[in-house]
Formats: structure tokens, C-alpha cells, sequence
């Protein structure tokens, strides 16, 4: 595939490796038994690089280098220095290492376009209304009806005495929910034993991304020649399932004010403007991806610790009883009112935030923290798992799931950017408020209905591809037999109001 506009800044070739960005890297600890040539791969695992970089982390503190293959990079988890870094006069988002090598499958999208891009401004433009909070409340019963689909497909497992497939279930739960919501289109994922060929062809793409950076640069295209041809044929899978899903709609005369509708209609508020069929192209994959990968490991991790802490599962349960009552189809303001639940998923996503880094680059020569000179360009890979466990922050017990720690008191009580799962400033994340409200939607039905249970002798493993997920995780299930009396809503619960910028209301 090829790529169309690549040029990212006006620096020289070669100045964004660490040597020459950072002028004082005898500053940063690295690995003590380098490798000559391939650096600081003793011990690493291919499959497994944002854990190893975790383990690195223990070792070596806030911030560090890894040289993988003759390239430096730095990684940095401490607060006080993400926090710095969090600061837009001076750095801004970094595409480098994974989200650039999505550049081939998700172009000038706007998760992987270049701050200067022209297309990144005019689509997030075009498209933050639709993540609004009116926007939220008209997807709100397309997502239940998603999730009836799901606990039909969970009766179905629990009649039948079967463990279900967390990550499997989920993924199919949250690909219907964006597809559906914001393209009108039915992968029919509930009704087929396999997934769907267009997430085989995503989670390929995903997983070429990471793998490309696991080998040379120079020695990539002999290395993984047969997985370049998949790679390939992958990516005009999705192009072409997407070409149908908009040839269709451009058919049908538009649909009901979807985000499809928006790429295709919308024109920018002061210029004019509209995003080219090559740039929807680019929307509708990047929207598809990110709008369901992430959120169905939120929901699989959350589900886990559920099934793990029945006090908790116990506490939040409650909580549905309560705010829902008898409720069949809970409306879309009583989703936020399930505080417990949102912290339930907010833990779960403090110890496995599923886009586990982001990288930030220098706008201008500074210093980070004024203890590491940084000149412009210079970049580094924060990594969010590591932020949110430093004891600093978080104390001796940061590894103990305990959703207490988001009460408002506590969150009040934290300094800022301590907690990024959805990444920061101009570039966070647009569908933060779609995934909350999807995963505490979907939390609270399912503890409403079942009693989760763990299989015996699991132990939790994450999977890697770009994204976090716990692997071959099943639980037992049973049907609840009683239901606490619903009790009226107090005041106290009521949820926040008024409309906020789904990207820059955060906690930033
Ligand atoms: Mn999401 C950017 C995490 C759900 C669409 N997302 C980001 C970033 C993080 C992130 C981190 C910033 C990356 C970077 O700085 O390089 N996103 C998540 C998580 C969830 C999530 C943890 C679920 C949980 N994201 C969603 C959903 C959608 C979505 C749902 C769409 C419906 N995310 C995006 C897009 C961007 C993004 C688009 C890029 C935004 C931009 O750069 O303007």
C-alpha cells in the first residue's frame, strides 16, 4: 500500500533518534549488559514488548533507554515527568514506532495523521460533534440493543454449561457497537463460530504493526516477506469492505446522521471544507479499529477482576439494583449514574490500560523536568501501566485492584496526569465518552444478570498486539436468582451535566 503524505517535520534525516535529541542521554539509565548490534534484547520476548518494557521499568526507574537494533528509545512512566510532558505549549503527540507503522493501513486517519496535517484538524472538527453528548444519548439504544444480543449469546452458553469466551464475546460485542452505531452496518458477528474475517484481517494488521518493530528496519522486508504479502492482502480486505460499506450508503442516500454521514456530508463549520473519499476511506478503518479493540479489552480486564473480587462484583451489583430498579432497558441518563460500576472500570483500566503507551514529542528545545535537555523533535514513549503504579502515586498496595481509589475523594485528592489511560491534550482520545458509556452500560447488564465465576487455576496473561487483552480468559456463569428491591435515586447520584467537549472536557 502505498503511503501518500510522509514528510513529518522539516528536521533533519536521522536527528529524532535518541543520540541526537537528547543531548544529555548519560542522564537516563539504560540495561546494564548491552548486546553489540542488537542492543538490549537479552531476555526480550517478541511477543511481549510493552511487558518486557514494564520489567525494565522495575529495574531501572522513571525514566530509561532500550537500543533495539542500533535504535535508542526512551521511555518514561514517572509522574512528575509525564506530567511535564503532558504540557502542550511544549510537547505535542509523537507518531512514531506502532501508530506509525499503522500508517500504511490507517493513513492521514486521525489517530495516526501528523500534527501538521492538514487532515487531522479539519476531520476532528468535523467529527467531534459526533461524540457530543446528544450524539452519545441517539447511539445509546443501538448499543443496548447490542448488548441483547450478547446476553442472549451468554444464556445460550449458560444453558448449554459452558464457560464463556470473555475476549471473544467482547470483541464481537464492541465491533457490532461501533459498526453499527456509527456506520450502520451489521457484521452479524453473534451469529457466525468464527470472527468475522475483517477482524482477522484488523487483529493481522495490528499484530504486523508490532512486529515490524521487532526486527531492523533495513532487514524488514526479507525477514517478514511472507508476512508483508498477508499484511497486504489484509489491508485491501479492510479497504475494500469499507469501499462497500460507503458505496452502499452513498446508494441509500445517507442514513440516520451517523459518523458515517458525517465524513461524507459534513463540511468544516469555517472553510468549508470536506474530508476527500481517500480520507474516509482512512476514518472508516481507523473508527472500526479503534473504536472496538481497545474497549473490548477494557470490558474482558474489568470482567476478570469482577469474577475475581465477588465483594466487589457484590458492592457494584447492588449498585445497578438500586439506580435501575426494574428497569428492562436502562435509558442513557442512568448509565452515568453507575458510579461504582464506572470505578470498577476505571481500576481496570489503571492496571491494564489497553493502548498501554503513547509518545510525546518536544515543540521547541526544553528541558524535561529541567533535568533532561530535550531538543525539538525529541521523543519519548510514556508508558501508562508503569504511571499507573508508581507508588508515589498510587502507594505500596498499586498493584491491588481496589476501586475505591476513584472515589471523587480520591480522585480530587491526586495531582493531575497521574491517570491517561485515553492518552493527552489535543490528540486524546475523541471516543473516550462512546467507550465509558458503552463498557458501563454493558458492566452494569451483565451483573444485573449473572453471577461470574472464575475458571479454576487461571492465572492472568496479557496478550500483545499494539493493544492489551487477557488471554484465554473464560468465566462460569449463573443466573441470578433474586433481585434486591430497587430503591429510589437520591440526589447525590445524580450524573454530571451539560455539554462538554468530548476531548478536551478530560481530566487533563
Ligand atoms: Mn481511543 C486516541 C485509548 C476507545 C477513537 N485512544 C486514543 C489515544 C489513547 C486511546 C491512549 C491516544 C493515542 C496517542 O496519543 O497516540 N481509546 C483508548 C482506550 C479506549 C478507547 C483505552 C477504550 C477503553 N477510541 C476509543 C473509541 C473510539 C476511539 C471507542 C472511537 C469510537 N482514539 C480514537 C481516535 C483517536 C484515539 C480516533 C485519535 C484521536 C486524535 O488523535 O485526534
Amino acid at each position: 500500500m502505498a503511503e501518500t503524505t510522509t514528510t513529518p517535520t522539516a528536521l533533519p534525516k536521522g536527528f529524532r533518534d535518541a543520540e541526537q535529541g537528547w543531548p544529555h542521554l548519560d542522564r537516563i539509565p539504560h540495561p546494564p549488559r548491552r548486546v553489540p548490534l542488537l542492543g538490549d534484547v537479552l531476555g526480550a520476548d517478541r511477543r511481549t514488548p510493552l511487558q518486557d518494557s514494564l520489567r525494565f521499568a522495575r529495574q531501572l526507574g522513571p525514566i530509561f533507554r532500550r537500543k533495539a537494533f542500533g535504535k535508542e528509545f526512551v521511555f518514561v512512566w514517572g509522574a512528575d515527568l509525564v506530567a511535564d510532558m503532558a504540557d502542550e505549549s511544549r510537547f505535542a503527540k509523537h507518531v512514531g514506532l506502532g501508530v506509525a507503522n499503522l500508517r500504511p493501513v490507517a493513513g492521514d486517519g486521525l489517530f495516526t495523521a501528523y500534527n501538521h496535517e492538514p487532515n487531522w484538524q479539519l476531520a476532528h472538527d468535523v467529527l467531534a460533534p459526533g461524540f457530543s453528548r446528544e450524539a452519545m444519548a441517539g447511539y445509546h439504544p443501538m448499543m443496548l440493543s447490542v448488548a441483547e444480543r450478547l446476553t442472549d449469546h451468554w444464556d445460550r452458553e449458560l444453558t448449554a454449561g459452558r464457560a464463556v469466551d470473555v475476549p471473544g464475546d467482547m470483541t464481537k460485542l464492541t465491533l457490532e457497537t461501533i459498526s453499527r452505531t456509527g456506520f450502520g452496518h451489521d457484521f452479524g458477528s453473534f451469529e457466525r463460530d468464527r470472527p468475522h474475517p475483517f477482524v482477522t484481517a484488523m487483529v493481522g494488521t495490528l499484530s504486523y504493526a508490532q512486529r515490524l518493530n521487532s526486527v531492523p528496519s533495513p532487514l524488514a522486508p526479507l525477514l517478514l516477506r511472507t508476512a508483508t504479502r498477508r499484511n497486504e492482502a489484509d489491508i485491501a480486505y479492510l479497504n475494500r469492505t469499507v469501499d462497500e460499506m460507503v458505496q452502499a450508503r452513498r446508494e441509500s442516500g445517507g442514513g440516520d446522521g451517523d459518523l458515517l454521514d458525517r465524513m461524507l456530508d459534513t463540511t468544516h463549520p469555517d472553510t468549508g471544507e470536506r474530508l476527500s473519499p481517500e480520507n474516509v476511506r482512512r476514518q472508516v478503518i481507523t473508527f472500526l479499529v479503534a473504536g472496538h479493540e481497545t474497549t473490548s479489552g477494557s470490558l474482558s480486564f474489568a470482567l476478570h477482576y469482577l469474577a475475581r473480587h465477588p465483594e466487589i462484583a457484590a458492592r457494584a451489583r447492588a449498585e445497578v439494583d438500586q439506580v435501575w430498579g426494574e428497569t428492562q432497558t436502562p435509558a442513557y441518563d442512568q448509565v452515568a449514574k453507575l458510579r461504582y460500576v464506572r470505578r470498577v472500570l476505571d481500576e481496570s483500566l489503571r492496571l491494564w490500560p489497553t493502548a498501554p503507551a503513547y509518545a510525546r514529542e518536544a515543540t521547541r528545545d526544553t528541558e524535561l523536568t529541567g533535568v533532561h535537555p530535550m531538543r525539538r523533535g525529541a521523543w519519548a514513549l510514556i508508558l501508562t501501566p508503569m504511571l499507573h503504579r508508581d507508588p508515589e502515586v498510587w502507594g505500596a498496595d498499586a498493584e491491588e485492584f481496589d476501586p475505591d481509589r476513584f472515589d471523587a475523594k480520591a480522585v480530587r485528592s491526586r495531582a493531575p496526569h497521574t491517570f491517561k489511560p485515553f492518552g493527552t491534550g489535543a490528540r486524546a482520545c475523541i471516543g473516550r465518552q462512546f467507550a465509558l458509556h458503552e463498557a458501563t452500560l454493558v458492566l452494569g447488564l451483565l451483573l444485573r444478570r449473572y453471577e461470574l465465576r472464575p475458571e479454576p487455576g487461571y492465572q492472568l496473561r496479557v496478550t500483545e498486539r499494539l493493544t492489551l487483552m487477557p488471554e484465554g480468559l473464560r468465566l462460569h456463569l449463573d443466573r441470578r436468582t433474586a433481585t434486591a428491591a430497587p430503591a429510589p435515586v437520591t440526589a447525590s447520584e445524580e450524573a454530571r451535566s451539560g455539554p462538554r467537549c468530548p476531548v478536551h472536557g478530560t481530566d487533563d
